[in-house]
């Protein structure tokens, strides 16, 4: 009998400390960019498309072979740029200095060939751009944005955008989509803190300063992630016919290269959303149309941190 009461009373501690822990978000501990990601070191789920709290870590465990964008996506014909898009995990913590992502993906066949985004928008703030660093596109310049064609919902308007080219370049805007910081190097960058280095090519580290994205404590992130190849440090168009430097199942080809998104996957709650979320493109509409662009609403993961 005693041991019955005591086993409840655990079991009752258990539930309301899961519950506090919940409550108290995500503590975090200190990352170092240095092309070493086994400072890392919580545990992802079981399941894909989930998301857990493990060692002051979020882990976002994406499903594995469904980077095929809207559906049909595939990669282009030169092995370099073959794959690399397969988005696999992503991962958030912080210290009172900065906020860390890590991005791993499938490993590509060469260290240039991959971009990823990262779209924040922070719970309660209003002002956000909803197409993502999309940049000027008579300029085409890596500095001014993406260029992936694709836009969020008003839910989910950004303040931050970040873009990460091959292994060791990184660009971050702010939410009218001003360049507030670049970095070019691991240890080339013109704002102190803000860094991006690689692992063996398939996942990046990045430190982010508190100073620039703002101090997390006690807020909610909603987080887009995309992937997607690399092409002049910005994403790589994908036509409608896979070519030897472009991916196919798209629109377009070299002369027009469409509306559709060039991103071949979302950190998604499943691949059915996924798909009709980068599906959401209008064909018809010309390159560079935002009008035309595919509206993210649900793919997005959600952080919270400790206050
Ligand atoms: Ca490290
Ligand atoms: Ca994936
Ligand atoms: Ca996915």
């Amino acid at each position: 009998m005693k041991l019955r009461v005591g086993l409840v009373t655990l079991a009752v501690m258990l539930a309301i400390s899961s519950i506090v822990f919940a409550a108290e978000g995500l503590k975090g501990h200190s990352i170092k960019v240095d092309k070493n990601d086994n400072d890392w070191i919580g545990t992802p789920a079981e399941q894909e498309n989930t998301a857990i709290i493990s060692s002051g870590e979020f882990i976002w465990k994406d499903a594995k072979g469904d980077d095929t964008g809207p559906g049909k996506y595939t990669y282009p014909t030169s092995k370099d740029v073959a794959k690399g898009a397969d988005l696999r995990e992503f991962r958030v913590t912080w210290d009172k200095y900065n906020v860390y992502f890590l991005i791993k993906c499938a490993r590509p066949g060469n260290w240039w060939a991959p971009y990823r985004i990262i779209g924040i928008h922070k719970e309660g703030e209003k002002d956000g751009m909803t197409v993502l660093g999309q940049g000027d596109p008579d300029e085409m310049d890596p500095e001014g944005g993406c260029f992936g064609e694709i836009k969020v919902d008003e839910s989910l308007a950004c303040q931050y955008v970040i873009g990460i080219a091959s292994t060791y370049k990184m660009w971050m805007w702010d939410a009218k989509g001003k360049t507030i910081a670049r970095a070019t190097g691991e240890k080339s960058t013109d704002t102190p803190g803000f860094l991006v280095a690689d692992d063996n090519w398939n996942a990046v580290e990045i430190a982010i300063p508190i100073e620039l994205i703002g101090n997390p404590a006690g807020q909610t992130w909603k987080i887009v992630v995309g992937t997607g190849m690399q092409d002049a440090d910005h994403f790589r168009e994908v036509y409608e016919e896979a070519t030897e430097w472009h991916g196919g199942g798209g629109e377009g080809d070299e002369d027009e290269s469409g509306s559709d998104p060039d991103i071949y996957d979302l950190a998604s709650p499943s691949m059915e959303i996924q798909e009709q979320e980068l599906g959401s493109y209008k064909a018809s509409a010309h390159a560079g149309d935002p009008d035309g662009f595919c509206t993210i609403k649900d793919s997005y993961v959600t952080v919270t941190f400790a206050k």
